[in-house]
């Protein structure tokens, strides 16, 4: 239906023949003279009618409402008054599908819709660039990270999202009916990728859907969230991990500065590229001082004593940094314990908000079955993956990353749900 998208044409295009097709921005129809702003995927192109010139075609321009789909096939003219200095003579122009008024929604940015107004209507509010752009650097980042990935040595896989045990806390688990069985969907693949570290996949991936049944209606949860996760055997330590990490970082935001700039221009976000290496604070430094500034932290940090300590460090120029040393007992049960009171796992967090968490892996047996009991765990519900640890399990590591909490966080969106295509929260099962 096309030649050229919009973006393609240009005033040195002068006299040439080409087809366009896309939706309607704007139609003005004026007494002798006609225009047709039109949209598609890489911007706009004006579409000039002189009636002497297009006759009948002028006519049918009534029935044409804002957003019908057409297509046109016209003559390149350079003209300064028009936008980017050029339009397009049509000589004929099909209406492909008509768009009924009035429209669900405003989407041209001019009113503030409501973000559960654009969500009902998420087919039109993506119409918007700056909303598409979002979409575009998510595509990008994730672009960015496989390439990092892979440039380590690292395969990507893909786990089972219907399982049998939880890893994250029965707290958010979301049951499911599996024939006569019960199961849940995956909160993580934690499990899995630890199971693969007794194989010879000692460098694994994973980018998919992850569910958690979030009751706190806030805007960093969702009920479906993308999950990046990787694992590593054959560690020293956890440092190991976060040394991978913050060059994964890094080298994403190089690759978002070098392939989304126009997108991020529009968006009005400016991507320094994060100095290496990360600031480290232990959890016990940012509770010393989170109490200086009288803020009661017990022995995990809360979304405001995130938020506050983002404050501290951002005066200290910090943006990326890692929290190590968690309280053992606030950890999962697959951390492994540096003494009686704290473990070796970290969080990431970005300008006051958690990003991702991760860590080494108790990978000794009966270490592992003992932190399991301690927890309250039945280690009788987690016999595939006790097994594997049985039969050779090498030291490992890894992460767990929010891919739309890192979206969120780098394009300053105000809500997580911004990131997501088609969000599922608490009360949002459609569209
Ligand atoms: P955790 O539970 O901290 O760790 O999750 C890892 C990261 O996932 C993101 N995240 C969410 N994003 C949106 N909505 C949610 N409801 C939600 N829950 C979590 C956050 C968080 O930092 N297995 C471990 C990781 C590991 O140790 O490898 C885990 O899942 O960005």
């Amino acid at each position: 239906m096309r030649t050229h998208y919009s973006a393609q044409l240009e005033p040195t295009m002068d006299g040439k023949l080409v087809k366009v097709a896309g939706w309607v921005n704007d139609i003005r129809i004026l007494g002798k003279i006609a225009f047709i702003n039109l949209r598609d995927r890489e911007g706009y192109i004006q579409l000039t009618f002189p009636k002497s010139k297009v006759g009948e075609l002028f006519d049918e321009l009534k029935k044409v409402t804002k957003e019908t789909v057409v297509s046109a096939e016209g003559i390149v003219k350079a003209n300064k008054e028009a936008p980017r200095g050029i339009e397009i003579i049509p000589q004929s122009m099909k209406i492909i599908s008509k768009a009924k008024a009035p429209l669900p929604m405003d989407f041209s940015g001019k009113i503030n819709s409501e973000l559960e107004t654009r969500l009902n209507a998420r087919f039109m509010d993506l119409r918007n660039p700056r909303v598409a752009a979002v979409f575009s650097i998510r595509d990008s980042l994730l672009t960015g990270v496989r390439e990092f990935m892979d440039d380590n040595d690292f395969i990507e896989v893909h786990t089972p999202k219907i399982v049998a045990t939880g890893a994250e806390g029965g707290a958010t688990l979301f049951p499911v009916k599996y024939f006569n069985e019960k199961a849940y969907l995956s909160q993580s693949p934690q499990l899995f990728k630890q199971v693969l570290m007794a194989t010879n996949f000692d460098r694994v991936y994973e980018i998919g859907p992850a569910f958690r049944a979030e009751k706190s209606d806030t805007t960093r949860h969702l009920s479906e969230f993308t999950s990046f996760d990787f694992e590593m055997a054959f560690i020293d330590s956890m440092e190991d991990v976060m040394s991978l990490m913050e060059q994964m970082i890094v080298s994403v935001v190089e690759h978002l500065n070098k392939n989304v700039s126009d997108e991020l221009d529009l968006l009005g976000i400016l991507l320094d590229p994060p100095k290496l290496p990360f600031k480290r604070i232990t959890f016990d430094e940012a509770r010393n001082l989170l109490e200086r500034k009288s803020m009661d932290v017990g022995e995990d940090l809360d979304t405001e004593s995130e938020k506050a300590l983002g404050e501290i460090m951002a005066k200290r120029g910090y943006d990326f940094y890692f929290i190590t040393e968690f309280h053992s007992d606030v950890r999962p049960f697959y951390i492994m314990e540096r003494d009686d009171v704290h473990c070796h796992s970290f969080d990431l967090d970005y300008r006051g908000s958690e990003l991702s968490s991760g860590g080494q892996r108790e990978h000794r047996y009966e270490h592992l079955v003992r932190r399991m009991k301690k927890q309250n765990l039945n280690p009788k519900d987690f016999e595939f993956y006790l097994n594997a640890f049985k039969y050779g399990m090498p030291p490992h590591g890894g992460m767990g990353l929010g891919v739309e909490r890192f979206v969120q966080k780098l394009l300053n969106l105000p809500n997580v749900r911004e990131a997501v295509l088609f969000p599922r929260d608490r009360y949002r099962l459609v569209p």
